[in-house]
């Protein structure tokens, strides 16, 4: 799984094994590692206590199981994952592979993330251009994760990006997107409020075709007068951007955000019938005690979590990595 930026990301050119061996270095992946458990700290605060009274103190009996449980469902871990994970720890302990607080707390967290380990979780941006639509209720952060997605495309990649304001349902929307593509250094395709997104979403790659652009992201609306207007349109957007790239777009984000917990389930799981999605991006991981929801897509959905939001800042925006997110919950 992609522990950082370089590790998400294929490229041809070697650019991504060079951002990796940055990334790598001890320093940089300590603070990377600090800056997690910092912003998941509501969620690690809540889940930690429970933890500590159950796995520490007293018999391993019936009630230290439910006790649990009880801690992992209202994190957002979600049921079906919640009773996997403990039935497994439980087993483990009875037979006597496991033995205090320490021990099993360790193996929580590796079954935690082995949970979340699910499908292609890397993005592939050999395409010429590549095309990334990003999808998703309003409000979810479709925009932002956009921003800071340039932003590292651009300047730790050194990778052409075209932004293609498609959403031109919102009179702000474009405005935002600009204001995003100045703060990045990169292009920017706008069409006038109210006209049609399909055009714009074209002629985005379209321009990023003709200026040799390595990556065009296009964003979209997350509000329609229906979910069935939303999803058609959607539907409407992805075969105009195939007409002119056969296999575009090549990535589908769509953004969940996890203060909404398991109606953010039910979002994604709306959202992954009515369209291909080949990753999600969950937002405010910083604003809710409940980040187990992140666990609960991957092993529910089966749909990989690529990215996390974890605050408002430019790094705030992490690679996804099952290992150390699980170790920031619960360590
Ligand atoms: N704390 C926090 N705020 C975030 C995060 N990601 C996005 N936001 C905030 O969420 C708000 C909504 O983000 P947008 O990017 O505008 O959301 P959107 O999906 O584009 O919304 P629409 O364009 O209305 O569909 C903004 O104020 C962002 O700053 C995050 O990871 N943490
Ligand atoms: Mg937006």
């Amino acid at each position: 799984m992609a522990r950082d930026w370089g590790e998400l990301f294929i490229t041809g050119d070697g650019a991504a094994a060079r951002l990796h061996e940055a990334e790598e270095q001890p320093d940089r992946r300590r603070g990377f590692f600090r800056r997690l458990r910092e912003n998941m700290s509501k969620t690690r605060v809540a889940l930690q206590a429970e933890v500590q009274a159950t796995l520490f103190e007293g018999e391993l009996d019936e009630e230290t199981w439910e006790r649990l449980e009880e801690a992992l469902i209202m994190a957002d871990v979600g049921a079906p994952t919640t009773a996997k994970v403990v039935a497994q720890l439980e087993q483990e302990a009875q037979e006597g592979g496991l033995s205090g607080g320490e021990q099993l707390t360790r193996r929580l967290t590796e079954l935690l993330a082995e949970i979340a380990r699910t499908g292609e979780d890397k993005i592939d941006l050999r395409h010429e251009p590549t095309v990334i639509l990003t999808v998703g209720v309003n409000g979810t952060g479709k925009t932002t994760t956009i921003g800071k997605l340039a932003w590292h495309l651009n300047n730790e990649l050194g990778k052409r990006v075209v932004l293609g304001a498609a959403d031109t349902y919102r009179a702000a929307a474009t405005e935002q997107l600009e204001q995003w593509a100045q703060r990045a250094g990169v292009e920017i395709v706008t069409g006038r409020h109210g006209s049609d997104p399909g055009a714009v979403a074209y002629d985005a790659i379209a321009q990023g075709r003709s200026r040799g652009a390595d990556v065009v992201i296009v964003d979209t609306a997350g509000r329609l007068h229906t979910q069935d207007d939303l999803m058609a349109e959607l539907s409407k957007v992805r075969r105009v951007i195939a007409k002119q790239l056969p296999d575009a777009p090549h990535e589908t984000l769509l953004t969940v955000d996890a203060t909404t917990g398991q109606n953010g389930l039910r979002q994604a799981k709306l959202f992954s019938d009515a369209v291909d999605v080949d990753g999600i991006v969950l937002t405010k991981l910083d604003g809710t005690a409940k980040g187990g929801i992140a666990l609960a897509i991957a092993s529910e959905l089966k749909i990989p979590v690529k990215l996390i939001g974890i605050g408002e800042a430019l790094e705030d925006l992490r690679p996804f990595d099952p290992d150390d997110f699980a170790r920031a919950l619960l360590t």
